[in-house]
């Protein structure tokens, strides 16, 4: 089922939608689909069938899909897509809500590696990564007017290659460090450099720390530091994968996800979690949803689901977390990602999401609402036309 000539691996988790693709067909895209800047035909329908304007597109470029909003799916009043084709993932809102910064890879060929594009005032997609190396995660900074995001770059002239592993792993590339790019002048500077894991950073909704996951402890862990990145201070300290992470939008929390160990299984499943760390890769498919205090303190369990959660956010009155998962599917395998709300306890679980296709066709994931709470923004597999074909959506939310 899945490809070992993969080479890279997604650190918050796309992987997850390559995955449920199945056999993954060289080159899936075809036609307009490896142009994920032209809108494509699926896009602009009708509003189940009422006439009158369509309502504004949340940011230039959308275009209407209400059309693939799936049945059960009531929090959504409208849907947009922002991407036609190949992989597109991580679409974060600007502090003004008016832009999205995002990572887009056309193609699954091995020299095609994740880069990072803005939303443009003109529609078009414009990419702010240099294009060497794997790229992930990247975040507006306040003022909207650079962008921070992880790079393999100072390592890599093309897309590095995933050595053999055992079973399926994300990699990290100890190259990873965290940039800051300037959206006017392209001018670029480092802001997190240490050898090992830098990547998977966001800014706080307050405008004056970043946190980030770095393995310069020894072990994966959450980092914070101000916008210069300097002022140090590591929140977690607890064996296992801890990262993803959000503030919270009064800045005194982070949600994020870390590993679960199985009760009584603890001492083994750690010594292969280390065996794997020290290869650079960690195993992504048992996790669960905490939060902790942004300065360490009062580290609480939220979801106890089984499977794997990631890419939690909080709702904006911060009394509830969106997130990612795939507990409630079924199979053995579970490739079926949607979308859930839970309370900060992990009760009151609502589910948001309902698309579920063949293979390929499964994944719901990394929601972001914009500051407003208006919109969420996510990645779907909905509407693609190949299997494992990613795309940005933003939905009107629906209190
Ligand atoms: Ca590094
Ligand atoms: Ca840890
Ligand atoms: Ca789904």
């Amino acid at each position: 089922m899945i490809s070992p000539a993969r080479p890279t691996a997604h650190p918050l988790g796309l992987t997850w939608s390559l995955l449920a693709a199945g056999a993954l067909a060289a080159c899936a895209s075809t036609g307009g689909d490896t142009d994920p800047l032209q809108p494509g035909s699926q896009g602009g329908a009708s509003v189940d069938g009422t006439e009158g304007p369509a309502p504004e597109p949340p940011v230039p470029g959308a275009v209407l899909a209400n059309d693939l909003i799936q049945p059960g799916e009531t929090r959504f009043k409208n849907l947009w897509r922002l991407t036609f084709g190949g992989q597109n993932a991580e679409a974060y809102w600007s502090f003004s809500d008016d832009r999205l910064s995002l990572q887009l890879r056309e193609t699954n060929e091995k020299d095609d590696c994740d880069q990072i594009y803005v939303t443009s005032p003109s529609g078009d997609l414009r990419q702010v990564s240099t294009g060497r190396g794997v790229t992930t995660c990247a975040f507006f900074m306040p003022g909207d007017d650079h962008v921070l995001y992880a790079s393999t770059q100072s390592g890599h002239v093309g897309c590095p290659i995933k050595p053999e592993s055992v079973g399926y792993t994300w990699m990290l590339w100890p190259d990873y460090e965290i940039y800051v790019t300037d959206l006017k002048t392209g001018e670029e500077t480092t802001l997190v450099s240490e050898y090992g894991y830098d990547a998977e950073a966001t800014v706080s909704p307050l405008g004056d720390r970043i946190v980030f996951t770095s393995t310069r402890s020894g072990d994966l862990e959450l980092w914070t530091c101000d916008l210069e990145g300097n002022d140090l201070v590591q929140v977690t300290d607890t064996p296992g994968y801890d990262g993803g992470a959000f503030f919270s939008h009064d800045g005194q929390r982070l949600v994020f996800r870390a590993t679960a160990w199985t009760p009584g299984n603890e001492a083994e499943e750690q010594q292969r979690y280390r065996e794997d760390l020290d290869r650079w890769q960690v195993r992504p498919n048992s996790m669960e949803i905490f939060t902790v205090a942004a300065d360490g303190s009062d580290r609480q369990q939220v979801t106890t689901l089984g499977g794997a959660n990631f890419a939690p956010y909080f709702t904006p009155d911060d009394q509830r977390i969106i997130f990612a998962t795939n507990h409630h599917d079924p199979a053995e395998r579970k490739f079926n990602f949607d979308i859930f709300l839970c309370d900060l306890d992990g009760g009151g679980l609502e589910q948001v999401t309902h698309f579920d296709g063949p293979p390929g066709k499964k994944f719901d994931g990394f929601p972001m609402f914009s500051r407003d709470g208006k919109y969420l923004a996510f990645a779907s597999n909905r509407g693609a036309g190949a299997p494992g074909d990613t795309d940005v959506f933003i939905a009107e939310w629906a209190d």
